[in-house]
């Protein structure tokens, strides 16, 4: 326990992401306390809540713990995964979850950010999305959570590069909401929060519901969904998956072959 503060202030309660040393990896353990916070926020009625790392965090959070990803021919996103079902918590949660975002931000983290219902960033804030720097596929309701955020050019931009998004161009693109100095986005954030927690909890939560529901409806032919699991079958069984986790470990520069 303690790899995720909480706190309630009236009805906007506060998730901080509480373990620098590993940069806030999105362990299974910290993905874990995600989930069991919302379910105590829930049960104490709390409107909105706000995600966000220590104060003044260098790196909001470094995304998948690339330790604990699971080894070559399983797959490292499974729907059951601990990273995935925090991401369905947020996207469950009876009201607005808001994105509070100091530092950079990286691989699973970004997909956590783009969940989240609403994102407000300072001028130290940046975004990666790093499959292809592991070698390893991305899945398709990730894969939606960005085209939904920032369009398909965008997206793919980022996903082709692994490249941090700086603040002004994240902003720019709608991956925040807000752009805000960093002496007043605690105030600002939670001033938002605030004005939202002040209307119908109940209109909110369905109109939030509703968003979910439109966004994913996407008809997707049996064939097109065996493809998709086929496509990614072939790199998380590939040289190259086992070389991005291995170069991570060995702190070196991966060796890609392409198979
Ligand atoms: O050496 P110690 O034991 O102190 O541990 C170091 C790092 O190994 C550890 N750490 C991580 N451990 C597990 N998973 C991680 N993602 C991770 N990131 C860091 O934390 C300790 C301090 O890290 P260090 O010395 O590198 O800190 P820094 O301040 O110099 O650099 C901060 C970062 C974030 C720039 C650097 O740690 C970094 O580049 N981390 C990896 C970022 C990344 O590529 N994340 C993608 C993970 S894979 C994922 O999210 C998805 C599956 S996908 O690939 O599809 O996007």
């Amino acid at each position: 326990m303690g790899l995720i503060l909480r706190n309630v202030d009236g009805k906007v309660g506060t998730l901080t992401l509480n373990n620098p040393a590993r940069r806030n990896a999105l362990s299974m353990e910290l993905c874990g306390e995600i989930v069991a916070a919302l379910e105590e926020f829930k049960a104490r009625k709390v409107s909105v809540v706000v995600l966000r790392a220590e104060k003044g965090a260098k790196v909001w959070s470094a995304g998948h713990d690339i330790t604990q990803l699971p080894k070559v021919h399983n797959d490292p996103l499974a729907y059951d995964s601990p990273m995935e079902t925090a991401f369905r918590a947020i996207q469950n949660y009876p009201g607005p979850v808001i994105a509070m975002i100091q530092g950079s931000v990286w691989g699973g983290a970004t997909d956590l950010a783009v969940t989240c219902d609403l994102a407000v960033g300072d001028e130290t804030s940046s975004f990666a999305i790093t499959p292809v720097k592991m070698g390893l596929p991305y899945n398709a309701s990730g894969i939606m959570h960005f085209i939904n955020r920032v369009g398909s050019n965008i997206a793919k931009e980022m996903f082709f590069t692994a490249e941090p998004v700086k603040a002004d161009r994240a902003y720019h693109f709608g991956i925040l909401n807000h752009l805000v100095p960093s002496a007043q986005i605690e105030e600002f954030t939670f001033g938002l929060a605030a004005r939202i927690a002040a209307n119908s909890p109940l209109a909110v939560s369905v109109i939030k519901e509703q968003f979910r529901i439109l966004s994913e409806a996407h008809p997707l032919s049996p064939d097109a969904f065996e493809r998709i699991q086929a496509l990614r079958r072939k790199v998380y069984n590939s040289g190259d998956y086992e070389e991005g986790i291995k170069a991570f470990l060995e702190k070196r520069k991966p060796n890609f072959s392409g198979d």
